[in-house]
This record gives C-alpha cells, structure tokens and sequence, in this order.
C-alpha cells in the first residue's frame, strides 16, 4: 500500500518528487530482490578477489552514498574501504589509488552515464586492473554495460531530478550487499523493512510538513557520525538542491570546532543520534540549544533529553548497520516542504540536471 495520499493539491509544484519520497519503499524490495538474484556472483567475486582494499566512488548523491557504504564494508567486512569523489578519483589517482593489494572498486550512480564515473572506471582499469561492480538503476546505461558485475535496480528510477527514491534504493542494495558478503550474514527480511518506512512516513509526514513551512528557520545543519555523516551530507544536499537554503552537513563533535559559531534562534539542527556516541552527541546538542537552536533528533529509541525538541523514533529493531534507509524519507520531505516555502519547484529544480554529461 503506497501512502501516496498526501492530499496534495494537483497544481502543487514537485507532485513527482513528492510521490516518488512517499512510494520509495516499493524501490526497497526491487533492491533486495536484485541482491537475492545476484548473491551466488557476488560470493563468486568476493572470494576468488580476496581483495585487500575497497573503493567506492560516484558523484554528489551517489558520492556521498560512497560516504556510507565505505565505513560499512570496512566495520562489517574488516577489509580497508575509502568512499571518493569520481573527479578525484579520475583527476588525481597516484593519491588515492592502493600501489599494492587487491583493489575492488564500486561505481555508484544513478544513471550510469555521469562522465566523471565513467572516465575514473577507465583510469582505474588502466593503473590498477582490478575489478568494478556497478550499483545503479538503468540496465542499458554505460556503466552497467563495462560493469564486471552490476546490480541495478530499476525501481529507483524516478522521474525528478533530485535523487530520493533512487537514493535509497541503491544505498538498501549496498547495504544488502555486504550482508551478502559477510559469514553468516542476513538479509533484512523484505516485508517489515517495507512496513516499517510506510510507518515512518505515516507518523512524521505531518512533522516534515510542520518544520519544512516554518519560516522562523533561516539555516540548517545535519550532524551524523561514523556512517551517519555520508548521510548527513546526502540529506543537506537534498535540502539545498530543492530548497536553495543554507544547509551544510558536519561530523557531531567536529560541529563545535567552529561551525557552533553559525547556530542562532533561526537554526534548525537535525542530528542523526547514534547508540555508540550517545552521550558525547547529546552533550553537543545540549550546547547548541543553549545557543537558541531548534533540535530535531531522529534514534532508534526515545531519548529523553530537555535539549531535543523534536524527535523522530526510527524503532526499526535492525542493527545501525541496516537502519540507514530508514533517515531518508522524512528528511527528504523536509527538504521538499522547504522548497514549497521557498516558492521552489522541486521537480525543477535551480541550475541542475538530473545527469553531468561533460
Ligand atoms: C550524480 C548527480 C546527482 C545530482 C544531480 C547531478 O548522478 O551528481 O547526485 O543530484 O542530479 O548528478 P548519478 O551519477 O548518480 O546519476
């Protein structure tokens, strides 16, 4: 059951970027089903590679996707992962590139065609021969096509231009990938994932609309740690890219080391709470309360802290490792009620396409 009735009226602007945030969940089991049919591949490529390092690259969303598939091949797998932005990768490669080892890299993208992805496959293939697995969500695309191995998932194509459900879709792929990979590791069962982020939305829609229309708010911060910040990135970009608001991403504690000076009583700060540095971030949030900002936390439990004014309780039952899809949704509508406040289109957004073709 798609929770697509959101009332909206049919000339409101981003009708499509709307529908494809609230229908993202069916983009989940496309995900899961692409990992299930490519598992025996995947186990084949894994250990006749014995890879020592991982690389996973791609560019504005899907680099910052990279920012959360990294950290979880490597505390998940135990094998040495960096996430890199494709231009850097293509344009500076004798800094990056592993000069011993086995390298296997991931190309992430949504179309499969962004120039500066596919030019850096070509130049790691050139200096380091080693194998690329492609996640994306167009099978006839360049990508998928010079892919070793490819897992596409068709149903995150989305019509907008701005990444939502595609995001999540390829990030879930990602994530069920290294369960693939890791002995003995599961898949989240399909159905109470799917059930689950229908919830979510169904609870917090309402909040997302409350917040996003809120013109107290001039600013906004996004604070994630560990595989929380390339989160923390991608939902500060889908704020900027359908909003223009000023909104920038940072690692929790890093936020006190200068930034802290930005934050006034028009800040919204959303923090993506974590179990393992509970205490430290809620220690920073005390802070930035104490300096006038708006405290939105998303967690897996409740947390009871006179600093949070607003909170978003995940209750997903899954480890932080397979959790992340579930910060996307309402963040993104956020992002897309913002926009409506801001006379923006989302489904248009200012100065951007939905591919860099250089
Ligand atoms: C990457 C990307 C998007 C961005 C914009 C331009 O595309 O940078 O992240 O939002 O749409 O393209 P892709 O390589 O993932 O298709």
């Amino acid at each position: 059951m798609s929770t697509y009735s959101s009332n909206a009226p049919i000339n409101q602007p981003g009708l499509h970027t709307l529908q494809e945030i609230l229908t993202q969940t069916e983009a989940w089991r496309g995900a899961l089903r692409v990992v299930q049919e490519k598992q025996a591949a995947l186990l084949q490529l894994w250990r006749e590679g014995a890879f020592s390092d991982v690389l996973v690259t791609g560019c504005g969303s899907t680099y910052y996707l990279s920012l959360i598939l990294a950290p979880l091949f490597q505390s998940q797998l135990g094998v040495r992962a960096r996430a890199l932005p494709a231009s850097e990768l293509l344009l500076y490669p004798e800094t990056l590139l592993p000069t011993t080892g086995r390298t296997l890299l991931i190309a992430v993208s949504r179309s499969g065609t962004t120039s500066e992805t596919i030019q850096a496959v070509r130049v790691y293939r050139e200096r380091n021969g080693g194998p690329m697995l492609h996640i994306g969500c167009y099978p006839e695309a360049e990508l998928a096509q010079i892919a070793d191995l490819a897992l596409v998932v068709p149903e995150g194509r989305e019509e907008s231009v701005v990444q939502t459900r595609s995001f999540s879709a390829m990030l879930l792929a990602g994530q069920a990938l290294v369960a693939t990979l890791q002995d003995g590791g599961t898949l989240p069962a399909t159905q109470p994932l799917i059930e689950r982020g229908e919830q979510l939305i169904a609870s917090y829609h309402e909040l997302a609309r409350h917040l996003g229309h809120n013109p107290e708010f001039g600013r906004f911060y996004f604070l994630g740690s560990g595989l929380r910040y390339g989160m923390a990135c991608e939902v500060s970009l889908k704020m900027k890219e359908m909003s223009l608001s000023f909104s920038e991403p940072f690692h929790c504690m890093e936020f006190r080391h200068g930034p802290m000076s930005m934050v006034n009583e028009h800040t919204l700060v959303v923090c993506l709470l974590s179990e393992q540095a509970r205490e430290y971030e809620l220690a920073v949030l005390r802070d930035l309360k104490a300096l006038g900002g708006h405290i939105l936390v998303l967690s897996e439990q409740k947390v009871n802290d006179p600093a949070i004014d607003e909170q978003i309780i995940l209750a997903s039952g899954l480890p932080e490792s397979q959790r992340t899809v579930f910060y996307l949704p309402i963040l993104q509508l956020l992002g897309y009620y913002r926009a409506l406040t801001n006379g923006q289109d989302p489904d248009h957004p200012h100065n951007l396409t939905a591919v860099v073709v250089l």
